[in-house]
């Protein structure tokens, strides 16, 4: 009897896991363990033996299930011990840091136009970006045979033979965007339209797609004198410094007189400074709308005027912040993105000064 409890107190103690402790129990109390065979042969002994021998077996029987048991928990508790020491998380741990995205500077020059426009009564309005050759041309006073809609290297949609639908383009500047207003709000009025248009010219300094911001006031009594104080107040609040402008007469089929703007500008080493020196950019054009387009847009001509005008966003990006290559806008290289990019929480106020 005591060898049998020494062995298997023994091999309880050693045991490695769970699965060992069970063919322990089956080896010693299981129906025909060695305890069981022993229980068997009571019944060859004397009463008086079996009087001794059948409580000191079954105690024995106990004392071995409770070592089984006590084992059972004990390898519990260590591996429980194990998973708390080795899946260990400190949760206070900062985050990992993810990379901020950033605003492109064409988004970031629209907003600050808007908001320069805003401020003086200017709402925005916007259209599709596919528009009939109407809306893109004939309500410009630029017909089928006009030069201009040849010149403008116009996006042609693909029509089925048969298909008589009227031709759609995309649209060459965003001034369909001002017809549009024209007809839904009709006189007086006051917005600017910023947005892509497309034409079919790719060199270093032409892209298919670009940005242009096109304005417009329509009311009883504005004039070209209007025009001028609303672009030199303009420019001066884009570019932070009062810029000086220079009216050129020119030719649009839409506006009647126009005029090309120059802005104030000086060369310095190979990079232009604007508002300062005596040399001029061209930058815009502009003009009083035409009488034809007035009425193309549902307005008496008799009764309203107004002026428009037309400027590249790309164009007014890289003057103001120092980009040299226009193709590089829209490339999409991170490191671009990166480096000319603006925070997004860095957006223009007038009473901010309009950036940083
Ligand atoms: C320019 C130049 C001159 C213009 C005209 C109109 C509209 F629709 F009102 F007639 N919007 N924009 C205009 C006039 C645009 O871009 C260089």
């Amino acid at each position: 009897m005591d060898d049998l409890r020494d062995k298997y107190i023994g091999l309880i103690a050693d045991a490695a896991d769970e699965a060992a402790i069970e063919d322990l129990r089956v080896q010693a109390v299981g129906k025909k363990g060695e305890i069981a065979l022993k229980m068997r042969e009571l019944g060859k002994m004397t009463p008086e033996e079996r009087q001794v021998m059948g409580p000191k077996l079954n105690a024995l029987k106990d004392e071995i299930n409770s070592a089984l048991s006590a084992k059972k928990t004990s390898l519990a508790d260590a591996a429980l011990e194990e998973r708390l020491r080795t899946e260990w998380l400190d949760v206070t741990l900062p985050g990992r840091g993810r990379r901020q995205g950033s605003i492109h500077p064409i988004s970031q020059v629209t907003e600050e136009v808007s908001a320069i426009f805003a401020d003086m009564g200017f709402a925005v309005a916007e259209g599709p970006q596919i528009e009939t050759d109407w809306y893109n041309f004939d309500a410009l006073n630029i017909p089928g045979h006009h030069p201009a809609r040849a010149e403008m290297d116009t996006f042609y949609t693909h029509r089925a033979e048969g298909d008589n639908r009227p031709p759609h383009v995309l649209r060459t500047h965003t001034s369909p965007v001002q017809i549009r207003s024209m007809e839904k709000q009709g006189a007086p009025i006051r917005i600017i339209c910023p947005g892509r248009v497309y034409r079919a010219d790719y060199d270093q300094t032409h892209t298919p797609m670009f940005h242009q911001v096109e304005g417009l006031a329509i009311d009883k009594d504005i004039s070209m004198a209007n025009l001028k104080w609303v672009l030199e107040e303009f420019f001066t609040a884009f570019f932070g410094t009062e810029v000086k402008t220079r009216f050129r007469a020119s030719h649009f089929p839409f506006t009647e007189p126009s005029a090309e703007v120059d802005i104030q500008c000086k060369w310095e080493n190979g990079s232009v400074k604007v508002g300062e020196g005596d040399d001029w950019l061209e930058v815009l054009g502009s003009g009083m709308v035409h009488p034809k387009v007035l009425k193309a847009g549902g307005i008496d001509p008799d009764v309203y005027q107004g002026f428009a005008f037309g400027i590249g966003i790309d164009r007014l990006a890289m003057l103001k912040y120092g980009i040299p290559d226009l193709r590089a806008f829209f490339d999409a290289d991170l490191r671009w993105l990166r480096h000319y990019g603006f925070a997004s929480l860095d957006q223009p106020t007038l009473h901010g000064g309009l950036t940083r």
